[in-house]
Protein backbone atom coordinates (compact mmCIF):
# COMPACT_ATOMS: atom_id res chain seq x y z
CA UNK A 1 0.00 0.00 0.00
CA UNK A 2 1.13 3.55 -1.03
CA UNK A 3 1.94 6.11 2.01
CA UNK A 4 -0.41 8.29 -0.07
CA UNK A 5 -3.39 5.87 0.09
CA UNK A 6 -3.11 5.19 3.79
CA UNK A 7 -3.03 8.85 4.38
CA UNK A 8 -6.22 9.21 2.81
CA UNK A 9 -7.39 6.39 4.21
CA UNK A 10 -6.70 8.04 7.89
CA UNK A 11 -8.81 10.59 7.29
CA UNK A 12 -11.81 9.15 5.94
CA UNK A 13 -14.83 9.77 7.61
CA UNK A 14 -16.34 7.31 9.69
CA UNK A 15 -19.93 8.64 8.29
CA UNK A 16 -18.32 7.67 4.98
CA UNK A 17 -17.03 3.97 5.73
CA UNK A 18 -17.23 3.69 9.49
CA UNK A 19 -14.79 0.90 9.07
CA UNK A 20 -12.79 -0.74 6.69
CA UNK A 21 -10.17 -3.67 5.55
CA UNK A 22 -8.75 -0.97 3.05
CA UNK A 23 -10.09 1.74 0.64
CA UNK A 24 -10.07 -0.44 -2.49
CA UNK A 25 -11.69 -3.19 -0.52
CA UNK A 26 -14.54 -0.59 0.96
CA UNK A 27 -15.27 0.31 -3.00
CA UNK A 28 -15.50 -3.15 -4.09
CA UNK A 29 -17.46 -4.51 -1.72
CA UNK A 30 -21.16 -3.62 0.20
CA UNK A 31 -19.01 -2.10 3.91
CA UNK A 32 -21.55 -4.41 5.93
CA UNK A 33 -19.57 -7.60 4.14
CA UNK A 34 -16.09 -5.97 4.88
CA UNK A 35 -17.08 -5.07 8.47
CA UNK A 36 -17.64 -8.72 9.00
CA UNK A 37 -14.82 -9.68 7.49
CA UNK A 38 -12.68 -7.24 9.36
CA UNK A 39 -14.13 -8.42 13.01
CA UNK A 40 -12.79 -12.16 14.06
CA UNK A 41 -15.69 -11.70 17.14
CA UNK A 42 -19.69 -12.18 16.42
CA UNK A 43 -19.94 -8.74 16.96
CA UNK A 44 -18.78 -6.11 14.31
CA UNK A 45 -16.80 -3.22 15.08
CA UNK A 46 -18.62 -0.28 13.64
CA UNK A 47 -16.16 2.49 13.98
CA UNK A 48 -13.03 3.22 15.95
CA UNK A 49 -12.52 6.96 17.53
CA UNK A 50 -8.94 7.55 18.80
CA UNK A 51 -8.42 10.22 21.67
CA UNK A 52 -4.84 11.53 20.71
CA UNK A 53 -2.56 14.62 20.38
CA UNK A 54 -0.81 15.26 17.17
CA UNK A 55 2.64 14.66 19.28
CA UNK A 56 1.96 12.23 21.40
CA UNK A 57 4.28 9.51 21.33
CA UNK A 58 2.47 6.73 22.50
CA UNK A 59 -0.63 7.87 20.28
CA UNK A 60 1.79 7.55 17.67
CA UNK A 61 2.20 4.06 18.50
CA UNK A 62 -1.25 3.24 18.30
CA UNK A 63 -1.55 4.96 14.87
CA UNK A 64 1.25 2.73 13.51
CA UNK A 65 -0.99 -0.09 13.91
CA UNK A 66 -3.92 1.08 13.02
CA UNK A 67 -2.44 2.03 9.46
CA UNK A 68 -0.64 -1.09 9.16
CA UNK A 69 -3.96 -3.28 9.71
CA UNK A 70 -5.77 -0.40 7.31
CA UNK A 71 -8.43 0.17 9.79
CA UNK A 72 -10.20 3.26 9.31
CA UNK A 73 -10.51 5.83 12.58
CA UNK A 74 -11.12 9.25 13.75
CA UNK A 75 -9.13 11.19 15.72
CA UNK A 76 -10.93 13.31 18.57
CA UNK A 77 -9.26 15.97 20.63
CA UNK A 78 -8.66 15.78 24.51
CA UNK A 79 -11.72 17.37 26.27
CA UNK A 80 -10.40 20.70 27.38
CA UNK A 81 -6.74 20.24 26.08
CA UNK A 82 -6.00 17.96 29.28
CA UNK A 83 -5.69 14.48 29.77
CA UNK A 84 -6.77 15.39 33.15
CA UNK A 85 -10.38 17.13 32.05
CA UNK A 86 -12.92 15.41 33.78
CA UNK A 87 -14.59 13.97 30.56
CA UNK A 88 -10.89 12.20 29.53
CA UNK A 89 -10.88 10.81 33.13
CA UNK A 90 -14.23 9.12 32.91
CA UNK A 91 -13.00 7.50 30.12
CA UNK A 92 -9.36 6.30 31.15
CA UNK A 93 -9.34 7.02 35.51
CA UNK A 94 -5.40 7.14 34.76
CA UNK A 95 -5.68 10.51 33.00
CA UNK A 96 -3.38 9.21 29.51
CA UNK A 97 -3.86 9.33 26.14
CA UNK A 98 -4.22 7.02 23.69
CA UNK A 99 -7.83 5.98 24.28
CA UNK A 100 -9.16 4.11 21.76
CA UNK A 101 -13.32 4.17 21.93
CA UNK A 102 -15.26 0.90 19.73
CA UNK A 103 -18.65 1.28 18.62
CA UNK A 104 -20.16 -2.28 17.98
CA UNK A 105 -22.85 -3.08 15.52
CA UNK A 106 -25.23 -2.86 18.09
CA UNK A 107 -24.43 0.53 19.12
CA UNK A 108 -22.69 -0.41 22.19
CA UNK A 109 -19.24 1.19 22.97
CA UNK A 110 -16.00 0.19 24.60
CA UNK A 111 -13.34 2.08 25.44
CA UNK A 112 -9.75 0.52 25.59
CA UNK A 113 -6.57 2.57 26.61
CA UNK A 114 -3.17 1.81 27.64
CA UNK A 115 -1.02 1.62 24.26
CA UNK A 116 -0.28 -2.35 24.57
CA UNK A 117 -3.73 -3.19 25.82
CA UNK A 118 -4.90 -1.27 22.19
CA UNK A 119 -2.63 -3.15 20.30
CA UNK A 120 -3.73 -6.35 21.78
CA UNK A 121 -7.49 -5.64 21.18
CA UNK A 122 -6.68 -4.57 17.77
CA UNK A 123 -4.96 -8.08 17.34
CA UNK A 124 -8.03 -9.65 19.07
CA UNK A 125 -10.64 -7.91 17.00
CA UNK A 126 -8.56 -7.86 13.47
CA UNK A 127 -6.21 -10.44 12.99
CA UNK A 128 -6.07 -9.73 9.21
CA UNK A 129 -2.64 -8.76 8.29
CA UNK A 130 -1.58 -10.09 11.94
CA UNK A 131 0.78 -8.01 13.90
CA UNK A 132 2.27 -10.92 15.82
CA UNK A 133 3.70 -13.66 14.42
CA UNK A 134 2.07 -17.12 14.54
CA UNK A 135 4.87 -18.81 16.31
CA UNK A 136 4.43 -18.48 20.31
CA UNK A 137 8.47 -17.53 21.31
CA UNK A 138 8.50 -15.40 17.64
CA UNK A 139 4.98 -13.72 19.88
CA UNK A 140 7.04 -13.61 23.00
CA UNK A 141 10.20 -12.25 21.23
CA UNK A 142 7.50 -9.93 19.83
CA UNK A 143 6.06 -8.94 23.19
CA UNK A 144 9.37 -8.46 24.38
CA UNK A 145 10.66 -5.31 22.38
CA UNK A 146 7.47 -3.47 22.37
CA UNK A 147 7.45 -3.94 26.52
CA UNK A 148 11.25 -2.66 26.61
CA UNK A 149 9.75 0.29 24.58
CA UNK A 150 7.43 1.20 27.40
CA UNK A 151 9.45 0.03 30.83
CA UNK A 152 12.70 0.81 29.88
CA UNK A 153 13.89 2.97 26.71
CA UNK A 154 10.63 5.53 26.73
CA UNK A 155 10.86 6.67 30.26
CA UNK A 156 14.84 6.83 29.92
CA UNK A 157 14.37 8.94 26.74
CA UNK A 158 11.38 11.25 28.74
CA UNK A 159 13.51 12.14 31.43
CA UNK A 160 15.12 14.19 29.03
CA UNK A 161 11.80 16.17 28.06
CA UNK A 162 11.65 18.60 30.91
CA UNK A 163 15.04 19.79 29.95
CA UNK A 164 13.94 20.24 26.71
CA UNK A 165 13.16 24.48 28.22
CA UNK A 166 16.40 26.04 28.38
CA UNK A 167 14.61 28.30 31.67
CA UNK A 168 14.79 24.51 33.88
CA UNK A 169 17.26 22.74 31.83
CA UNK A 170 20.27 21.28 34.23
CA UNK A 171 23.08 20.29 32.34
CA UNK A 172 23.72 17.44 35.12
CA UNK A 173 20.58 16.44 34.76
CA UNK A 174 20.73 16.44 31.02
CA UNK A 175 24.12 14.13 31.01
CA UNK A 176 22.81 11.80 33.38
CA UNK A 177 19.82 11.41 31.49
CA UNK A 178 21.34 11.01 28.26
CA UNK A 179 23.76 8.37 29.81
CA UNK A 180 21.27 6.42 31.03
CA UNK A 181 18.84 6.41 27.58
CA UNK A 182 22.59 5.20 25.68
CA UNK A 183 22.48 2.41 28.64
CA UNK A 184 18.83 1.27 27.16
CA UNK A 185 19.42 1.50 23.61
CA UNK A 186 22.64 -0.57 23.91
CA UNK A 187 20.79 -2.93 25.98
CA UNK A 188 18.03 -2.75 22.78
CA UNK A 189 20.51 -4.30 20.52
CA UNK A 190 21.17 -6.80 22.67
CA UNK A 191 17.79 -7.77 22.72
CA UNK A 192 17.40 -7.44 18.75
CA UNK A 193 17.99 -11.07 17.14
CA UNK A 194 21.11 -11.35 14.87
CA UNK A 195 18.50 -11.46 11.30
CA UNK A 196 19.08 -7.12 11.80
CA UNK A 197 22.90 -7.26 11.42
CA UNK A 198 22.67 -9.91 8.00
CA UNK A 199 24.87 -8.09 5.95
CA UNK A 200 24.92 -8.76 2.23
CA UNK A 201 27.70 -8.25 -0.25
CA UNK A 202 27.53 -6.52 -3.31
CA UNK A 203 29.93 -5.22 -6.08
CA UNK A 204 30.05 -2.03 -4.57
CA UNK A 205 30.80 -3.66 -1.18
CA UNK A 206 29.10 -4.69 2.30
CA UNK A 207 25.92 -3.87 3.19
CA UNK A 208 23.86 -3.53 6.40
CA UNK A 209 20.49 -4.92 5.24
CA UNK A 210 17.95 -3.30 7.01
CA UNK A 211 15.55 -5.72 8.57
CA UNK A 212 12.54 -5.40 10.98
CA UNK A 213 12.76 -6.49 14.67
CA UNK A 214 12.02 -9.60 13.76
CA UNK A 215 10.99 -10.01 10.35
CA UNK A 216 12.47 -8.98 6.83
CA UNK A 217 11.52 -5.83 6.23
CA UNK A 218 9.61 -7.30 2.94
CA UNK A 219 6.99 -9.24 5.65
CA UNK A 220 6.03 -5.98 7.18
CA UNK A 221 5.72 -5.00 10.55
CA UNK A 222 4.84 -6.84 13.58
CA UNK A 223 3.65 -5.37 17.18
CA UNK A 224 7.62 -5.21 17.93
CA UNK A 225 8.16 -2.22 15.34
CA UNK A 226 4.68 0.11 16.34
CA UNK A 227 6.33 1.99 19.20
CA UNK A 228 10.09 2.65 17.76
CA UNK A 229 9.62 5.33 15.14
CA UNK A 230 7.89 7.44 17.17
CA UNK A 231 10.85 7.03 20.21
CA UNK A 232 13.51 7.00 17.66
CA UNK A 233 12.14 10.42 15.71
CA UNK A 234 12.04 11.94 19.27
CA UNK A 235 15.47 10.45 20.35
CA UNK A 236 16.99 11.90 17.12
CA UNK A 237 15.41 14.97 17.45
CA UNK A 238 15.94 16.27 21.38
CA UNK A 239 19.47 14.82 22.10
CA UNK A 240 21.10 17.40 19.41
CA UNK A 241 18.56 19.85 20.94
CA UNK A 242 20.07 19.87 24.27
CA UNK A 243 23.63 20.14 22.67
CA UNK A 244 24.23 16.63 23.05
CA UNK A 245 26.02 14.50 19.96
CA UNK A 246 23.43 13.61 17.57
CA UNK A 247 22.35 10.09 17.79
CA UNK A 248 24.06 8.08 14.66
CA UNK A 249 23.51 4.96 15.89
CA UNK A 250 27.01 4.06 16.68
CA UNK A 251 28.19 0.76 17.64
CA UNK A 252 24.41 -0.55 17.56
CA UNK A 253 24.22 -2.03 13.78
CA UNK A 254 21.12 -3.93 14.98
CA UNK A 255 19.61 -0.70 15.49
CA UNK A 256 20.54 1.27 12.91
CA UNK A 257 19.84 -1.26 10.03
CA UNK A 258 16.29 -1.79 12.02
CA UNK A 259 15.58 2.03 12.23
CA UNK A 260 16.38 2.39 8.30
CA UNK A 261 13.94 -0.70 7.46
CA UNK A 262 11.51 1.15 9.84
CA UNK A 263 11.60 4.47 7.58
CA UNK A 264 10.92 2.53 4.66
CA UNK A 265 7.26 1.37 6.05
CA UNK A 266 4.22 2.77 4.33
CA UNK A 267 2.57 2.85 7.74
CA UNK A 268 5.47 4.17 9.23
CA UNK A 269 5.61 6.78 6.74
CA UNK A 270 1.99 7.92 7.01
CA UNK A 271 2.80 8.69 11.48
CA UNK A 272 5.69 10.31 10.04
CA UNK A 273 4.30 12.52 8.03
CA UNK A 274 2.10 13.67 10.86
CA UNK A 275 4.06 13.21 13.60
CA UNK A 276 7.60 15.31 12.52
CA UNK A 277 5.65 18.55 12.13
CA UNK A 278 3.97 18.11 15.18
CA UNK A 279 7.04 16.80 17.17
CA UNK A 280 9.21 19.99 15.82
CA UNK A 281 6.26 22.52 17.04
CA UNK A 282 6.68 21.22 20.35
CA UNK A 283 10.36 21.14 20.35
CA UNK A 284 10.52 24.83 18.83
CA UNK A 285 7.87 25.76 21.76
CA UNK A 286 9.40 24.23 24.31
CA UNK A 287 12.80 25.77 23.29
CA UNK A 288 11.02 29.12 23.47
CA UNK A 289 10.38 28.65 27.25
N1 LIG B 1 1.47 3.54 29.60
C1 LIG B 1 0.70 4.47 28.82
C2 LIG B 1 1.50 5.76 28.65
C3 LIG B 1 0.68 6.82 27.95
C4 LIG B 1 1.27 8.21 28.14
O1 LIG B 1 2.18 8.45 28.92
N2 LIG B 1 0.66 9.13 27.41
C5 LIG B 1 1.05 10.52 27.53
C6 LIG B 1 1.05 11.18 26.16
S1 LIG B 1 2.29 10.43 25.09
C7 LIG B 1 0.03 11.21 28.42
O2 LIG B 1 -1.15 10.99 28.28
N3 LIG B 1 0.51 12.03 29.32
C8 LIG B 1 -0.34 12.79 30.19
C9 LIG B 1 -0.14 12.45 31.62
O3 LIG B 1 0.65 11.55 31.94
O4 LIG B 1 -0.76 13.12 32.45
C10 LIG B 1 0.35 3.85 27.47
O5 LIG B 1 1.08 2.94 27.03
O6 LIG B 1 -0.68 4.20 26.87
Amino acid sequence: MKASALHQHRITSSKQAPLTLSASRARSCNIKAALSLASSQSMSVTRLELYDDPHSEFSAKVKVALYAKGLSWSPLDVPCGSTRSPELLALNPLGKIPVLCVTFEDGRREVVYESEVILEFLEDQFPQRPLLPADPIQRSKARLISRFHDLYLEPALRRLYPQVAPSVRSEQLVQEAAAAFHARLAELETLLPPAATTTITTRSGVHCRPSLALTDASQGLTLADCAYPALFLYAELILPALGLPPLRYEGLPRVAGWREALWTQPAVQVLLGELQPAAAEWLERKLRS
